[in-house]
C-alpha cells in the first residue's frame, strides 16, 4: 500500500465516479432540451454529446476493456468517437436524445458499480490501483469542465449560481526567486496520473523569477489601455496575424460599457473585477502582455519546479502545499465557485517557494509546446496524448475553478491551440535571474 492512495481503492473510485456523475447531471438538468441539443459555439459539442460520450468512454474502458463485456449499443459507438467527428459536425449527427443519453449512461454506470465490487485492482497496468476507474472519473470531470465552458458561451439568462470564492489574504512579494538546480519533473508513482505526466525525470533549471500570483484583470487592463492590442512589436508574428484576423481587442467576454469594462459571466454582466486573475485569454495575448511587462511566460519546467520542488528535502511534492489532497483551504477547484478567487487568496495553498494559486482559479499558459517526456509511453491509448504532441499545442498547468481535484495535481498537463480562449485560461509571468542571482 502507498500513502498517497486511500487503502480502500474501490470506495475511493466509487466516490469519484459518483461525484463526476452528479456534476454531469447538474450541468445538463439546469437547461431545457433545446439548450442541450443546440451548438452554442462551433468550438463546442452540444451538451447532449458530452453527456453520452462520457458514458460511451466508460463502457469502452471499464465494461469492455477491463471486464470483457460485449458492446451494449455498437451502432452508437462511432457517433461518440471524438476523432471520427470533429465538434463542428456533432450537432448534425443522429445523436441520442437527452432522455436516451441519460438512460444509456445510467445503465452503463449500474454495470460499472457491479464491476467495481469484483474487478481486479492489480496485475496489469490498466487495473493497477484502480487506474481505469480513476481515468474514467477524470475523463468525465474533464468533460464537465468543457460543459461549463459551453455554459459560459451560452446566450440567455443565468441558470447557474455559486457563492463567491475566498478573499485575498495578507501581503505577498511581487515575484519570487527560484535558484538554479535540478528538480524532479513528472511522476512515476502517482497512481491515477495519465501517460503524459510520466515518467519522473530530472530537469536542470536555470535561476528565474516567477510571479507570486497570476496576472490580475487590473494589470491586464493596463496593458489594454496602454494600446497593447495595437502595438505589433509586442506580439510574435503569428500572434499579431491572429490578433488582426480575429479582431482581438480585449479578453473574451469583456466589453466597454459607458466608460467601464464589464464582462459576461454565466449570463451575468458585471464590472470586470480588478483583483481577479484575468481569464479567457489566448496564448498569444499572454505572450504579448508579458512582452509589454518586460517579462516572459514561464516554461512548463519552471512552472512545475515553482509548484512542486521542496528545496529543503530536494523532493517534488504532489501539490504545492504538500502531499495531501486539495481542501477548500488550499485552492479554488471543483466548480464550488463559478469564478477565480482574487489574486493573493489561499495562502495555505502556497508552494515551498511561497508561490500562490498555482492550483485552481485559472489554467496557466506556459511557453512550452506539448511533448512527451523522455521515456514517454502511450497508455492506454495514443489518442489521449500522443497524437497531440508537437509544436501545435501549448501546455497549460494548474487547473481552474472549473477543474475537479480528481483531474488536477502538480504534475497534471493540459494543452490547447495558442488561439483558444473559451477555456478558463489565464497566466503568470517570469524572467531570467541576473547573473549571480540564485546561482
Ligand atoms: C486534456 C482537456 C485537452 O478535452 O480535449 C477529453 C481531455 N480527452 N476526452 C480535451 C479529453 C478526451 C482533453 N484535454
Ligand atoms: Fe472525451
Amino acid at each position: 500500500t502507498r500513502a498517497d492512495m486511500p487503502t480502500d481503492i474501490r470506495t475511493h473510485a466509487y466516490e469519484r465516479l459518483t461525484a463526476a456523475r452528479d456534476r454531469s447531471l447538474l450541468l445538463t438538468s439546469c437547461v431545457g432540451e433545446d439548450d442541450l441539443v443546440r451548438q452554442h459555439s462551433v468550438l463546442m459539442s452540444p451538451l447532449v454529446w458530452d453527456l453520452a460520450h462520457v458514458g460511451s468512454q466508460e463502457e469502452l474502458w471499464l465494461l469492455r476493456a477491463v471486464d470483457g463485456q460485449e458492446p451494449m449499443r455498437p451502432e452508437i459507438d462511432s457517433l461518440y468517437d471524438a476523432f471520427e467527428h470533429p465538434r463542428a459536425e456533432r450537432p448534425s449527427l443522429p445523436l441520442l436524445s437527452p432522455e436516451e443519453a441519460r438512460r444509456y449512461i445510467a445503465t452503463v454506470r449500474d454495470r460499472v458499480v457491479g464491476l467495481l465490487e469484483r474487478a481486479p485492482i492489480e496485475g496489469s497496468p490498466l487495473v493497477e490501483q484502480g487506474f481505469a476507474f480513476g481515468m474514467i472519473a477524470q475523463h468525465e470531470q474533464q468533460h464537465d469542465e468543457t460543459m461549463l465552458a459551453t455554459h459560459q458561451l451560452r446566450a440567455g439568462a443565468p441558470v447557474l449560481s455559486a457563492p463567491p470564492p475566498a478573499p485575498s489574504e495578507g501581503r505577498w512579494p511581487r515575484e519570487v526567486l527560484v535558484p538554479a538546480g535540478p528538480f524532479t519533473m513528472g511522476t512515476s508513482t502517482e497512481p491515477w496520473s495519465l501517460d503524459n505526466e510520466r515518467p519522473a525525470h530530472q530537469v536542470d533549471v536555470a535561476a528565474y523569477w516567477i510571479d507570486t500570483v497570476p496576472v490580475s484583470n487590473a494589470a491586464y487592463q493596463a496593458f489594454v489601455e496602454a494600446g497593447g492590442y495595437d502595438r505589433p512589436e509586442l506580439w510574435s508574428d503569428r500572434g499579431w496575424a491572429h490578433r488582426q484576423e480575429a479582431g482581438l481587442t480585449a479578453p473574451r467576454f469583456w466589453r466597454r460599457e459607458g466608460g467601464t469594462w464589464v464582462r459576461r459571466r454565466f449570463g451575468h454582466v458585471e464590472p470586470v473585477p480588478a483583483d481577479e486573475p484575468v481569464v479567457h485569454v489566448c496564448w498569444y495575448e499572454a505572450e504579448a502582455y508579458a512582452a509589454w511587462a518586460g517579462r516572459r511566460l514561464p516554461t512548463e519546467a519552471e512552472w512545475e519546479k515553482a509548484a512542486r520542488h521542496d528545496p529543503r528535502t530536494g523532493r517534488s511534492r504532489r501539490f504545492p502545499w504538500g502531499d495531501e489532497e486539495p481542501s477548500a483551504e488550499h485552492a479554488n477547484l471543483g466548480q464550488r465557485h463559478l469564478q477565480a478567487a482574487p489574486v493573493g487568496a489561499y495562502p495555505a495553498g502556497a508552494s515551498a517557494y511561497g508561490v500562490r494559486q498555482l492550483i485552481g482559479d485559472v489554467w496557466e499558459w506556459t511557453s512550452s509546446d506539448f511533448r512527451g517526456y523522455p521515456g514517454f509511453a502511450a497508455f492506454p491509448y495514443r489518442e489521449y496524448s500522443e497524437v497531440f504532441f508537437g509544436d501545435e499545442y501549448k501546455v497549460l498547468r494548474g487547473g481552474s475553478f472549473a477543474t475537479d481535484p480528481v483531474a488536477c495535481r502538480g504534475t497534471f498537463r493540459n494543452w490547447d491551440y495558442p488561439i483558444r480562449r473559451q477555456i478558463f485560461s489565464g497566466f503568470r509571468t517570469a524572467r531570467d535571474a541576473a547573473p549571480g542571482e540564485g546561482a
